[in-house]
């Protein structure tokens, strides 16, 4: 008979999640993902100036606010009819480039390494690195001393295998405290453009508030050597390190197979066209994508309104005595279908489409150094290495993008706010596809909606009782052990989940 196991909450990720899996014979035979708390920023919005919409929506998260507050000034954009000057463009691409670079640092390294790399390796160090002679001797006063959360937040944890080489294991530790400069480096190098990070204030419709000038320039060319330096030389290889060592990762963790792609960092001014391309696959079918196809169930989401609804007459109304509902998060569908979103998304539908073309060319570099096919990508490792590729690939851009600016030039064109008015801003967050959709009556906002990514991922089942994405990739996976399932965590860990998003 099947045992029950919760993991509440999920540590080492953004927000409150929680997952119940059944255990069979030593494999994952179902999984239930639920959000665990209700924020209402949809509600919240509603009868406000339709211009705190970007400031307002950045505070659903700290990790991804700048992806909220892009898309929330492309509803208003396309809402007021403006088409934002070249270095405006150019000035949001850069933004946002730099908030996906620490986004996906902190996630390899803080968030997700742990689950691979044996952090108690560090007591057997014997070089002279201060910072590692430190970390060495904390993890060995926090181990020997009697207290609840030893080394807390690397101890205690599962139980399990971890990196066997003493080598790996240390350098491991050393680029687990350098990525944390990077992260810092990273959100300086948002705030040259983004006037101050979390939460930007230069994002407006229309285009950024911020001027462009040669030093900001010089100054963001110069963080960004920086980062290329350790994605090429640390995140990379580390990433080639940890997938070499557990390459049974490539065969757990595939997920419903569908991928959604909205597209993300506009090439040029007033066109649909976006560096990373939209488009949809379904069991590797390649479609074109179709926002009239998006729609949110909530038949086990924690609310009362109808479901099925469309986000741009969709409604919030939550019901916390719900029977049968799980989960504070809406279930998205795309033409029906659960669909992944993220990078492992973005890079499928890139490298299908062969645009850019670097895409192709890095995951196949990649792939060759880890003696993997193109379809082993689908899979919790696959993750991991896509979202590397993505970062580098993304930090080579803003070189471009940094380069094209023009100083002195405009970067905001004006507007008028109609009196009634819609629109929808579909941009990708480090973690996926994300959608506002804003109705403005009286010059105030009627109606908004966000249709968020891990909504999308961590979504629980649908009015047909198909299971969300990551619902269906925990099932079949392996558990040594029951008392520690870290195989699971694992597995939930390579989508790179943010709750707060997703339950926004
Ligand atoms: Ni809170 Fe976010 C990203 C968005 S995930 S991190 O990336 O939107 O749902
Ligand atoms: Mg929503």
């Amino acid at each position: 008979m099947a045992k029950k196991v919760m993991i509440d909450p999920i540590t080492r990720i953004e927000g409150h999640l929680s997952i119940r899996l059944e255990i069979d014979a030593n494999r994952v035979t179902d999984a239930y993902s639920a959000g665990e708390m209700f924020r209402g920023f949809e509600i919240i919005l509603c009868g406000r100036d339709p211009l705190d919409a970007q400031q307002i929506t950045q505070r659903i998260c700290g990790v991804c606010p700048v992806s909220h507050g892009t898309a929330s000034v492309l509803a208003q954009d396309m809402a007021y009819g403006v088409t934002i000057p070249k270095n405006g463009r150019l000035a949001r691409n850069l933004i946002l480039g730099a908030n996906y670079i620490q986004s996906h640092i902190i996630h390899f390294y803080q968030l997700s390494a742990l689950d691979f790399v044996d952090i108690e390796a560090i007591t057997q160090y014997q070089g002279s690195d201060p910072l590692l002679c430190d970390m060495k001797a904390w993890v060995q006063s926090q181990t020997s001393a009697n207290v609840v959360y030893p080394a807390a937040p690397f101890l205690p944890r599962y139980a399990g295998r971890y990196l066997e080489d003493p080598q790996a294991n240390v350098l491991a530790v050393k680029n687990y405290l350098q990525a944390l400069e990077m992260r810092a480096l990273a959100h300086q190098m948002a705030a040259i453009f983004g006037g101050k990070i979390p939460h930007v204030p230069t994002l407006v419709p229309g285009g950024v508030t911020e001027r462009v000038t040669v030093r900001q320039i010089i100054e963001y060319q110069s963080k960004l050597r920086k980062l290329q330096t350790f994605i090429n030389q640390c995140y990379l290889p580390d990433v080639v390190a940890v997938a070499s060592a557990f390459p049974e990762y490539f065969q757990i963790g595939k997920g419903c197979g569908h991928f959604l792609v909205y597209g993300v960092f506009p090439n040029s001014d007033g066109s649909q066209s976006t560096f990373f391309p939209s488009g949809v696959l379904t069991n590797t079918d390649l479609q074109s994508f179709d926002h009239r196809k998006v729609t949110e169930d909530i038949r086990y989401s924690l609310f009362s309104s109808a479901s099925g609804l469309t986000p741009s007459d969709g409604e919030t109304v939550p019901a916390p005595g719900k029977s049968g509902a799980y989960s504070w998060v809406k279930a998205p569908r795309y033409g029906g279908l659960p669909m992944e979103v993220g990078p492992l998304a973005r890079m499928l539908v890139a490298y299908r489409k062969g645009d850019p073309p670097q895409v192709k060319e890095e995951i196949d570099r990649l792939l060759s150094r880890l003696g993997q096919e193109p379809d082993a990508l689908v899979s919790t490792m696959g993750r991991h290495a896509a979202r590397a590729v993505e970062c580098k690939i993304v930090a080579d851009q803003c070189e471009q993008w940094v380069g094209e600016l023009v100083p002195d030039q405009p970067t905001f064109q004006d507007f008028e706010i109609p009196e009634s008015a819609g629109g929808y801003g579909l941009t990708e967050a480090p973690r996926g596809a994300l959608g506002h959709w804003i109705t403005i009556e009286n010059r105030k906002i009627a109606r908004y909606q966000c249709v968020v990514p891990t909504s999308w991922n961590c979504s629980p089942r649908d009015d047909r009782d198909v299971p969300g994405p990551m619902e269906q990739a925990l099932v079949g996976t392996p558990i040594q052990d029951e008392n520690n399932p870290i195989e699971a965590t694992r597995v939930v860990r390579s989508f790179d989940p943010c709750l707060a998003c997703a339950v926004h």
